[in-house]
């Protein structure tokens, strides 16, 4: 049984060797992309049992992605090849700077876009007993099917009490309409017992304008836990039940100004570590995520959770990929 079971698109991603505008770079490094993937690889490193479902076209690009997912270690039973599809890729900018790289899509039409709920596993089925199931906001930006696998996924989990967590990972351009993308990822969010945003992604998604805000309106409803990833600021971190201070260096170090009980607040800052040099940006949060996911899995309350989240986040920008930072167990230990 898979301690974790994610669901998403996973695609060819290639890396421009050089900097400047992706129609004029000649070399590109081949790697591998998708947010659900990258959090799967990143819970694996760790050491902990992770079934992806998802759908790969019959192509270089796909058995390229399984090879690579196969060596992650990961659960691949509900891993279909669709030979109708093409594997969606992506092209991404290199940057001298450490300001977001300019990304372009190839994945309209693409074999995991085709994913639907009858890519469901079975009820009782090993994936049906996973303690966590991870999604994020991008599933339902691909297509109606891929939203309605993600809803009933979510839905399925909630219903047996296993833990649910979500990162909106807004992708606008995917999207036909704003209010659109705002009012789906508010529903899925509220299927979810963490939920991660950025703070950028929460001003928009709720209107309130500060983490506090942003972390009371989810928490409202219906959210166990919230954690508004702040950058290198680190995040904002609050629970329901208010009981994330155990303790915590945060809670010393004069920068929480929101205690719980305090002034009604029920969170904390969890401080960014520094990094020397930022490479890439792209994939970050997810490495966050698979800080708190594993943290809360592991036992550790939630500042303690969000503070690996944030030694995980720190890691993976000083790397052009998006997977390769994301750490072992040792090598987390000396992040
Ligand atoms: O979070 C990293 C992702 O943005 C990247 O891997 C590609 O999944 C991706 C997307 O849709 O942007």
């Amino acid at each position: 049984i898979p301690d974790v079971v994610t669901m998403g698109e996973a695609m060819a991603l290639m890396i421009a060797r050089q900097p400047g505008l992706l129609e004029e770079v000649r070399e590109f490094e081949r790697a591998t992309a998708g947010a659900e993937l990258n959090v799967a690889v990143g819970l694996s490193r760790l050491g902990f049992k992770v079934g992806y479902i998802s759908s790969l076209g019959q192509d270089s690009l796909g058995r390229h992605l399984r090879a690579f997912m196969a060596a992650e270690g990961l659960d691949l039973r509900h891993l279909r090849t669709d030979e109708r599809y093409p594997t969606g890729f992506m092209l991404k900018q290199m940057v001298a700077d450490g300001s977001d790289p300019q990304v372009e899509y190839f994945r309209r039409g693409s074999a995991a876009s085709h994913l639907s709920p009858d890519d469901m596993p079975a009820p009782g089925s090993e994936f049906q007993q996973a303690r966590l199931l991870h999604l994020t906001g991008i599933s339902p930006a691909l297509s109606i099917g891929c939203g309605e696998l993600a809803f009933a996924l979510a839905r399925q989990a909630r219903a047996d009490g296993r833990l649910v967590s979500f990162d909106p990972n807004l992708r606008p351009r995917l999207w036909p309409s704003q209010a659109e993308m705002i009012a789906t990822i508010n529903a899925l969010a509220s299927q979810a017992d963490i939920v991660m945003p950025g703070l950028a992604e929460g001003r928009l998604l709720t209107g309130c304008e500060d983490a506090a805000g942003i972390a009371e309106w989810y928490l409202e409803r219906g959210a166990r836990h919230v954690v508004v990833k702040l950058g290198p600021d680190g995040a904002y971190a609050a629970s329901a039940h208010g009981g994330y201070a155990n303790g915590s260096s945060q809670e010393q170090d004069g920068r929480s100004g929101s205690g719980s009980g305090t002034d009604g607040r029920r969170g904390c800052i969890v401080p960014g570590l520094p990094v020397r040099e930022v490479v890439d940006t792209v994939g970050a949060g997810d490495g966050f995520a698979v800080g708190v996911i594993s943290g809360l899995l592991d036992g550790l309350p939630l500042s303690e959770a969000a503070a690996r989240g944030n030694a995980i986040g720190a890691r993976v920008v000083q790397f052009r990929g998006d997977c390769e930072g994301l750490p072992t167990r040792d090598q987390l230990a000396l992040a």
